[in-house]
């Protein structure tokens, strides 16, 4: 067959489709918590006729979206979708059926919603009504775009990521390597893609600015405070005027000067980092930075409760003897899933804890 440039068509496979559907899905990049991010796409004869992705919590679930896009054409074709669709009326209809009125044929689905009130729900659904339906076609890259959905699912938490940076001589750094904060650099994206950030002590004395991302249309982060054993806090203005509301986390009354609306005190009975992490949780936060500057944040590290880190290597040679060699004493952990990337004029290295 040839397409209309003249090229010849190739039968596209079921992982095209769904590597597809993650793609879409990655535009609401930010913005769906504590949603999914989610693509789907529909395909009749091999042709795609419609797609959509979920912009927003509240708002329609993808498949409603492709399916609009597809019309009629939607009849007797394939539905593919990043994630299972759902079964309930939530904030929303079904959009089980919504795919049963469309009279979609097949649904090909990347994995299984770790929402209690989905999961597998949507597939006995469809199958009940006579579609046919495949689960698991790229899977891992289905969840990889929603690791921290799938975790607080699982645990009531945030996905914790741990940020830092480090001198070639091993020092752990107060600043960002050259152009992360930029449009398109990795912190830019991080603050766009992340619910929340956790501001340790060198944000406060102002000697870093508060993390923003400045992608175009990006989400901005909410800043959290942890402020433990504090009666007062001086906010600096770059806090207290940052576009990002802050939520102070405290255990007992607290004085938070300036006063704004942009920032919100919330008491914990029993703070600690348990405490923190399910309040964080119970309030749709499905990932969390937490962005070391200093020594500080790093009991978070020895609990267990970071999933994964990013290091930035940055190519300054520190010189400082006293520096703190950050991380020292904790315990001996491994990491897997290891990426590499060479970004403006630093090295990251990502990986998971086990
Ligand atoms: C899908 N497609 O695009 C999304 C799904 O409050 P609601 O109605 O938006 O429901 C939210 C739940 O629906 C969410 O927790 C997840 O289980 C599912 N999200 N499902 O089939 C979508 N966003
Ligand atoms: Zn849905």
């Amino acid at each position: 067959r040839r397409g209309l440039s003249g090229a010849v068509c190739i039968k596209m496979d079921d992982s095209f489709y769904m590597r597809r559907c993650v793609e879409i899905a990655k535009k609401a990049i930010g913005c769906t918590s504590p949603n999914p991010m989610v693509g789907c796409v529909i395909v009749k004869d091999g042709e795609i006729v419609g797609q959509g992705f979920h912009p927003k919590a509240g708002q329609p679930h993808a498949e409603v979206f492709a399916l609009r896009d597809a019309g009629k054409l939607a009849e007797n074709a394939t539905a593919y979708v990043s994630l299972e669709p759902c079964n309930h009326y939530g904030r929303t209809p079904p959009c089980t059926e919504a795919l049963i009125n469309a009279k979609i044929k097949q649904v090909i689905i990347g994995m299984v919603d770790p929402n209690p009130i989905v999961a597998s729900k949507g597939v006995e659904k469809l199958k009940a009504s006579g579609i046919d339906v495949i689960v698991g076609v790229e899977e891992m890259l289905c969840q990889k775009l929603n690791e921290a959905y799938i975790h607080r699912m699982h645990t009531g938490k945030p996905f914790v990521t741990l940020r830092y940076s480090l001198s070639f001589d091993g020092r752990l750094l107060n600043h960002l390597g050259r152009g992360a904060d930029q449009p398109g650099g990795y912190y830019s994206k991080l603050a766009q893609e992340y619910d929340g950030f956790v501001v340790s002590s060198g944000f406060l004395t102002g000697a870093s600015a508060p993390p923003i991302s400045l992608e175009p249309g990006a989400s901005q982060p909410l800043h959290i405070i942890i402020a433990r054993n504090m009666t007062s806090l001086h906010l600096p203005s770059a806090i207290a005027d940052s576009s990002s509301r802050t939520v102070v986390i405290a255990e007992k009354s607290i004085h938070v000067e300036p006063k704004s609306e942009k920032v919100e005190i919330v008491f914990l009975e029993q703070m600690n980092l348990n405490s923190v992490l399910d309040y964080c949780g119970r309030r749709g936060l499905c990932s969390l930075v937490l962005d070391i500057r200093d020594d500080d944040g790093l009991e978070l590290l020895e609990e267990g409760f970071v999933q994964k880190v990013v290091m930035e290597l940055c190519p300054v040679w520190s010189g400082r003897r006293e520096a703190s060699l950050p991380f020292l004493g904790m315990k001996q952990r491994e990491l897997k899933d290891l990426r590499l990337e060479v970004a403006n004029e630093s090295v990251l290295v990502e990986g998971y804890f086990s």
